[in-house]
């Protein structure tokens, strides 16, 4: 990779790996994009605002620059889509089969994130394997299973180099989240710091995937890094750093705020989300194929989530 475009940039993922991708590749070589105005966070790199529901805008955006990889991250996240879920399909599917497009005429190395919402309730919810059941029952889970496909497709008919993962819950303390059904890990720390309390919606009990932001953006260089030769997978590999419910959560940051108090009043639409979805994934086949690790555990990362939110 030397010169790199990534669509929704200034989205949770997108405004740290802009920052990280720069760091290793040169500040000129790395576009951010975003259907917002540059927002802070971003930094100083180029910039250029772009609806990935535009192909020709993708298209000239990508020439131009003369990208040789594109990160496709522009999508709306599991709870929001349920709200629009016909305007989650326009997006999500919409964006990424542009993304396929651009990718295909200017031949660009894609990587695009799937998610465990690519799961449902039929799945085997612990140690889910890589290659298993996939009937999600949310409009999110359904874009995840068809861009899934879609990137495999383009893959074997076009030669399209696409590249992806599973992401869990993703935890970090630059840009929140919006819209998603396990935002809760994030707020959890905020209102550990503001209020040394927090009312959850998501239930006692209610095992999730979940990773500390740096072991994602290290996941996503590794990926596009990888010999292709070994990848037998490609798109959509399983990656989780822990599995943890919401007490789990409160017991870690207790380590360090002995006061701090959990509550819940459950949300049913995310509790539902939530419950169809997988309380471990098994990421072996990444393990196996490219090396994927991680530096954080739950401790590890509730330690460094404090300090950070402390110093904002
Ligand atoms: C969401 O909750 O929608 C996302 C995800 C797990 O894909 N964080």
């Amino acid at each position: 990779m030397k010169k790199i475009l990534v669509t929704g940039a200034a989205g949770q993922i997108g405004s740290e790996l802009v920052q990280k991708l720069r760091r290793t590749y040169g500040e000129a070589n790395v576009l951010a994009t975003d259907i917002r105005e540059p927002v802070e966070g971003i930094g100083d790199g180029p910039f250029e605002q772009v609806d990935v529901t535009d192909a020709d805008r993708l298209h000239e955006v990508a020439k131009e620059f003369q990208a040789d990889s594109l990160m496709h991250l522009a999508a709306l996240l599991s709870a929001k889509a349920e709200v629009v879920p016909k305007f989650a399909w326009d997006l999500n599917m919409g964006g990424l089969v542009n993304a396929l497009e651009v990718a295909h005429e200017l031949d660009l190395k894609l990587f695009t994130p799937s998610s465990i919402g690519a799961f449902g309730p039929t799945t085997p919810q612990d140690h889910t394997p890589q290659d298993t059941i996939q009937r999600p029952t949310t409009m999110y889970g359904v874009n995840k299973v068809a861009g899934e496909l879609l990137c495999d497709y383009y893959h074997q008919r076009f030669g399209v180099d696409t590249r992806g993962v599973r992401f869990p819950g993703l935890i970090s303390y630059v840009t929140p989240p919006g819209g998603g059904t396990t935002d809760y890990a994030v707020e959890i720390y905020y209102e550990a710091i503001k209020k040394k309390s927090y009312t959850s919606y998501i239930g006692k009990g209610t095992k999730m995937d979940m990773m500390y932001m740096p072991d994602a953006l290290d996941a996503i260089v590794q990926l596009m890094e990888a010999d292709p030769a070994k990848l037998i997978h490609r798109n959509a590999f399983n990656i989780s750093a822990f599995s943890a419910a919401p007490e789990d959560f409160a017991r870690s940051i207790q380590n360090h705020i002995p006061e701090f108090e959990m509550k819940y009043e459950v949300d049913p639409v995310r509790q539902k989300i939530a419950d169809s979805w997988p309380n471990s994934i098994d990421s072996s086949a990444a393990q196996q194929e490219w090396g994927f690790h991680v530096d954080y555990d739950l401790d590890k990362m509730t330690k460094d989530m404090l300090e950070k939110v402390k110093q904002k």
